[in-house]
Order: C-alpha cells, then sequence, then structure tokens
C-alpha cells in the first residue's frame, strides 16, 4: 500500500508540474492588438487626462504601428514564425501595419480603414506563447515607398531611406502646448502639433540621400515576448499612456524633433525610450512598457 500511495503522489505532483500547452486546432491564426491611452480605449476624437508627469490632457490626432516577425512559441521553445496572409493591404511579407485611427475628427489627417490584428497560418500544434516585433525588418525598411507595396506605401509612416519607415506613430495635442500652430515637422511628422512618439532607427549611414544605408547605429526595433499567450482568448495592449508615464508633454525642448522623434541628443527621449526598453544615448534598455497581455 505505501508504494502505491508514494507513486500516486508522484504521478500527482507530476500533473501539476506539466502545465498542459494551450492547444490551438486550426492553422489559422488572428493576433488581436488593442490601442489604449492609460487603460481606455483609443479613440479619434476622445482626449485623455493624467498622462506624463505633468498630468497632461492629450488629444491624440494618429497612433499606428509597424509589427513583424510574429512567432508563435511551442512547448519546446521553439519559436514558429507566423506566415501573415498577403492581403496587398495591410500586411507584407512579414510584416503588418497596425492601423488604431479612422481619419475622422482630430485623426483628419489619418485613414479611415482600421486595422487591429495580425492573421496568418502556422503549422498544426500546440504553441503557448508568442513573440513579435515592434518596427519594420532592415531588409524592407529602406526602399522607396512609392513604389513599394502597401502597407510599405505608407507615406504617413515613411521618413526618409536614411531612416526608413516610422515603426511608431503617434501624435498629439496636449494641455500645454498649441494645438493647432505647429508646421510639419521636417521628418514629415505631419499632422504633428504638441508633441509626438516617432519610433524608428536612426544615425543610418549612406553615402547620399538616396542610397540606402548599410546600417543603423540605433535599429530601435523592439522585441516582445509573452511566455502564455493564447490567441483565441488574449490581446496585445498598446497602451501609450505607459511610454509616456515619466515623460512632461506639455514642454518640447527648443530646436529638437517635436516631442521623441528617436533622434540622438534630444532631452525629451530618454523616458520615452526607457519606456520602450531601447537603449538611448549611452544609456541601457530595459524592459518595455508598452504592451501588454490582457
Ligand atoms: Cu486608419
Amino acid at each position: 500500500m505505501k508504494s502505491i500511495k508514494t507513486l500516486s503522489a508522484t504521478v500527482l505532483a507530476l500533473a501539476l508540474l506539466a502545465s498542459p500547452a494551450i492547444s490551438m486546432a486550426h492553422g489559422e491564426t488572428e493576433i488581436r492588438f488593442v490601442g489604449q491611452v492609460n487603460g481606455q480605449p483609443f479613440e479619434c476624437g476622445k482626449s485623455y487626462a493624467d498622462v506624463g508627469t505633468s498630468k497632461s490632457m492629450i488629444t491624440p490626432s494618429d497612433f499606428r504601428m509597424f509589427i513583424s516577425d510574429v512567432r508563435l512559441i511551442d512547448g519546446q521553445g521553439n519559436a514558429i514564425p507566423l506566415q501573415l496572409t498577403q492581403d496587398k493591404t495591410w500586411q507584407i511579407d512579414n510584416v503588418a501595419l497596425i492601423d488604431f485611427e479612422n481619419g475622422t475628427s482630430h485623426c483628419r489627417n489619418g485613414t479611415a480603414p482600421l486595422n487591429q490584428s495580425v492573421r496568418g497560418t502556422v503549422p498544426h500544434g500546440d504553441y503557448k506563447g508568442i513573440e513579435f516585433t515592434l518596427g519594420v525588418p532592415f531588409a524592407l525598411n529602406h526602399g522607396d515607398p512609392t513604389i513599394a507595396p502597401a502597407p510599405l506605401s505608407s507615406t504617413a509612416m515613411f521618413w526618409n531611406w536614411q531612416g526608413g519607415y516610422k515603426f511608431l506613430k503617434f501624435d498629439m495635442a496636449t494641455t500645454g502646448q498649441s494645438k493647432t500652430t505647429l508646421p510639419a515637422d521636417k521628418q514629415g511628422g505631419g499632422n504633428a502639433s504638441g508633441f509626438s512618439v516617432h519610433l524608428g532607427s536612426t544615425v543610418c549611414a549612406s553615402a547620399s540621400k538616396t542610397t540606402p544605408p548599410g546600417s543603423c547605429k540605433n535599429p530601435n526595433r523592439v522585441t516582445v515576448r509573452f511566455d502564455s499567450f493564447d490567441p483565441a482568448k488574449d490581446v496585445v495592449i498598446a497602451d501609450i499612456g505607459a511610454v509616456l508615464a515619466n515623460a512632461n508633454v506639455d514642454v518640447n525642448t527648443p530646436k529638437t524633433a517635436v516631442g521623441c522623434m528617436s533622434f540622438p541628443n534630444d532631452p525629451d527621449c530618454p523616458p520615452i525610450m526607457k519606456a520602450f526598453g531601447l537603449p538611448y544615448d549611452g544609456q541601457p534598455g530595459g524592459v518595455q512598457q508598452f504592451f501588454r497581455k490582457q
């Protein structure tokens, strides 16, 4: 009897240790994204209180980003690429444009359609987690947007051949600054007025302005991993409030880009780049705060 009892206890202990993998019956997979500001759903025309260190009221005018290299993590820890559906609108190669703005109200310079998921297929199997990158892969980042297929044809999301695309474009008016008067920024910020967060690669050396660079000193791509993620139940929250938590959106350092546009030597950038988990101006990166699972 004693040995049977011991055996059952061992079996029970093993059963408890081996947590079941999340079973995904179908190869078709959709990873859903939700845009938020401090836990509130992002919506064009809405204003959001208590943003940043000055507890500013902000009125956003753009919120778009490129997500790439989506991988599903299987029970052995292997990262299996999600093969994106090539829809010729939102997804090309392994890159998708996530678009939280609908072109109305303060987002009038944007586009009407929304796109809030990445869609593709993986081999049938059991997967436990996901990984993805905020950004456009280097190989696709430095082409000509006027001849690139959608979504890489979005000129609003493009800087120039040296820097490539804006991986994330978030623009807003804020309590402390003029809501309408700032001109378009040199980097193509367009409707930026007040404060902007534009993430992208910087210090990309190239022979001329129309020659693609060989590399960028600051790639500024953010890789995100959730060890446990079930696409059927979970969504990826992208909360810009968490990015701005330690920034003062009511001031902009003179003679620098409006807000933080990733360029070196901008005193408005350190708290923002830190929230992305990225190294900046010699400061080490850390844990990203922008994305969380829900
Ligand atoms: Cu849109």
